[in-house]
């Protein structure tokens, strides 16, 4: 194939966006780990799968960057996950290490790539690889709209019996608790939400999703995996195909919506040039006040980021 991905990290995430990207026969893939034997042990199995699937995917496994020569895509999910009763930020100084290295290394090998980043506290390492890459900002996105709009889609359909296909929500903001599902951009079928559902069934569905990750890290002992990383494989197939696809997730933000010099949950297009355009949903004061507290979130993990790294 021509196309090629690299997936740093060949852990839950990186090993399930191999899977869904080796499904949809987009790309050649490399998977990248410090652990030997194990994302080599995991191509390998993927290559096997590959003949039931009828799916022509070279897929190899690296402890090595050289491995990743000459990618369309990096993919950065290489970092701890949350453990029961961690946040997302509390993260951070393991993962500013992996990540920063992650994305200098890559980039070395693959001057031309454009990165993807899943690693946690998500907004903030997407910000640390445009900062250490030095990339102008359609060249880095991060992953969690697609994630966190999913679980509210997910939740809708659970609660009305729609099909996900008729399900449109839009969760923007931070990827942390005050993250912000807008119940009033998100419909059934073109009917608005706050029609469909009763209000004390949405404002249930709202917490649920606000909380969606920590539900899955107390009953699994780790972070999500299968969502995530199908989330990720949707963004490179945009980016691969050129779909001009608009979905949420985390850009560089350069006074869209008020906010500059941050990552930050947005509506974005993707296509091949990347992030190509912001777009930027007319807001009413309650939809503002809360992206006002989720961006100071955000900003708080970006300034603790900032003592611990210089750019
Ligand atoms: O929506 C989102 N953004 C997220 C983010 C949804 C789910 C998970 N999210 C975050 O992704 C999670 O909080 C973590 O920070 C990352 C990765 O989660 P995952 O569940 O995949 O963790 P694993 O299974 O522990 O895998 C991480 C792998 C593991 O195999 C390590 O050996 C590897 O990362 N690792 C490295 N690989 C390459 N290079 C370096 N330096 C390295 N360090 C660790």
């Amino acid at each position: 194939m021509t196309n090629k991905i690299s997936i740093v990290g060949a852990g839950m995430t990186g090993a399930s966006t191999a899977f869904w990207l080796a499904e949809r026969e987009i790309a050649d893939l490399v998977l990248v780990d410090i652990v030997e034997g194990m994302p080599q042990g995991k191509a390998l199995d993927l290559v096997q799968a590959m003949p039931v699937v009828n799916k022509d995917v070279e897929i190899i496994g690296a402890n090595a960057y050289e491995a990743t020569a000459g990618s369309n895509i990096i993919i950065i999910t290489a970092g701890l996950p949350r453990k029961p009763g961690m946040s997302r930020e509390d993260l951070l100084t393991a993962n500013a290490e992996i990540v920063g290295k992650a994305a200098t290394e890559t980039l070395k090998h693959s001057p031309d790539a454009f990165f993807v980043v899943l690693t946690n506290p998500l907004d903030t390492m997407a910000y640390l690889t445009m900062k250490r890459t030095g990339l102008p900002r359609n060249r880095v996105v991060g992953q969690a709209g697609i994630l966190d709009s999913a679980r509210m889609r997910a939740f809708v359909a659970m609660e009305t019996g729609v099909s996900v296909e008729n399900i449109n929500c839009y969760v923007l903001g931070g990827h942390g608790d005050e993250m912000v599902p807008l119940t009033r951009h998100s419909n059934i079928a073109g009917i608005p939400l706050r029609d469909y559902i009763p209000a004390d069934r949405l404002e249930t569905i709202v917490n649920r999703t606000r909380k969606g990750g920590g539900e899955i890290v107390n009953l699994l002992g780790t972070s999500a995996y299968y969502a995530p990383a199908a989330a990720c494989a949707q963004m490179a197939e945009a980016i691969l195909k050129d779909k001009k696809l608009i979905i949420p997730a985390s850009a560089y933000m350069q006074g869209e919506y008020g906010l500059n010099d941050m990552y930050f949950g947005v509506p974005v297009m993707l296509g091949a040039n990347g992030m190509e355009k912001i777009i930027e949903y007319d807001l009413d004061e309650s939809e503002k006040t809360a992206f006002e507290k989720s961006a100071a979130a955000v900003k708080e993990t970006q300034e603790a980021l900032k003592s611990l790294v210089k750019f």
